[in-house]
């Protein structure tokens, strides 16, 4: 049943030995000698294969911000089918929250029914230390060598909006290499979770048990993008404070204003134990009835062109702002310009208008 072939951790082995070869990036064409076109196209009959080597390494070409690799990377992209789709789960929390704990739980419990599972993990702060790598080889030992598994961990970043370009590539790469499941991970500082909720069908938070007052520290516009809440570490001495916490969130969450893409009783906050693999199936369940409920009222179809074509826009966005600043004349007017914007010397509408009429 089973089209993967497995590779399991050699595969992500694989994959951190490509990523760690730098800014410019390792060229996945060079080692059978240039890149060509019908590599381009060996490559992703391969992904549509289901091969594991070609997908690590097709995110490897969608990874690198060369400027011959993007322009491989976008006729790969434009080879991919368009009608298979994952469930893209967007998952966040706070560092410690035990996301490679439950990623390890509920990944080895969707592949135990035969779900084939990708794992992204997105981390544009570059705040990962040595340790959580480390961390999550461990924590993620068992799915990292299941057939049906396939995790890609966070490339080494600069800039959001790159990251969000390679993130949806690599989403879109994993969705046509047939997994039934994607998982985006990132940790829950800064813009990323906006960011990843704004490339996924569901969005999940994950919490940990709290004393009482820790409803205060959650941002509010996270709450608003959470479909579900699950407090994590319900196990042992934390299990009191972690129910009385899952009641705090899902008293928060009736407060909030109701969304249109919601059933009756969503966005809900559950207990989960990634450590005792306990709630893991009831999550499941409402993951799927939350994305069922979805489909039928229309609102994935809309949810995701919308998604498709706030990427494009953005790409054009990002592409016209390179452009610009791929010529150094004008990268410097540009820099003098906000220079003056910031010191008050000049007004912000009409700098931009001088740049664009040079530019465009
Ligand atoms: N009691 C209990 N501990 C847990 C549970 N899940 C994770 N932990 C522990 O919490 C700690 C952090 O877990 P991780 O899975 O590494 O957390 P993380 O969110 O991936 O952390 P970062 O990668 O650093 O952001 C570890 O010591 C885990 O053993 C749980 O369900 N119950
Ligand atoms: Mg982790």
């Amino acid at each position: 049943m089973r089209r993967l072939s497995g590779i399991g951790a050699g595969d992500a082995r694989a994959a951190r030995g490509w990523t760690s070869t730098g800014p410019g990036g390792h060229n996945p064409g060079t080692a059978t000698g240039g890149p060509t076109l019908t590599k381009i196209k060996d490559l992703a009959a391969q992904v549509i294969a289901g091969d594991r080597r070609g997908l690590a390494r097709a995110i490897t070409l969608v990874e690198s911000a060369r400027a011959d690799h993007r322009a491989e990377a976008a006729r790969l992209m434009a080879a991919l089918p368009r009608d298979r789709q994952a469930l893209r789960i967007g998952l966040s929390g706070t560092p410690g929250v035990g996301k490679s704990s439950f990623i390890e739980a509920f990944g080895c419990s969707l592949t135990a029914q035969g779900l084939r599972v990708a794992v992204l993990a997105v981390d544009p702060s570059s705040a990962r230390s040595g340790g959580s790598i480390l961390g999550d080889k461990t924590r993620m030992e068992r799915l990292s060598r299941d057939p049906l598994a396939f995790i890609r961990p966070s490339p080494s970043q600069t800039a959001l909006g790159g990251v969000a370009r390679r993130t949806r590539e690599a989403v879109r790469l994993c969705e046509a290499a047939g997994f039934d499941v994607v998982l985006i991970e990132t940790v829950g500082v800064g813009q990323s979770e906006t960011m990843v909720a704004g490339m996924a069908d569901l969005f999940v938070l994950l919490m940990a048990p709290g004393g009482g007052d820790e409803l205060q520290g959650v941002k509010r516009g996270i709450m608003e993008i959470a479909d579900l809440i699950l407090v994590n570490k319900a196990d042992g001495d934390l299990l009191p404070a972690a129910r009385r916490t899952r009641a705090d969130y899902a008293g928060a969450l009736r407060l909030l204003r109701r969304r249109p893409q919601d059933p009756e009783g969503f966005p809900k906050a559950l207990l989960v134990s990634a450590l005792e693999e306990q709630g893991l199936d009831r999550a499941w369940a409402e993951m799927q009835a939350l994305a069922e409920w979805r489909k039928a009222e229309g609102w994935w179809d809309r949810n995701r062109a919308t998604q498709a074509r706030a990427a494009f826009e953005a790409e054009v966005r990002d592409g016209l702002l390179s452009r610009l600043l791929a010529d150094p004349a004008l990268a410097g007017r540009i820099e003098s310009l906000g220079q003056a914007v910031a010191e008050g010397r000049a007004d912000a509408s009409a700098a931009a208008a001088e740049v664009l009429q040079n530019g465009g």
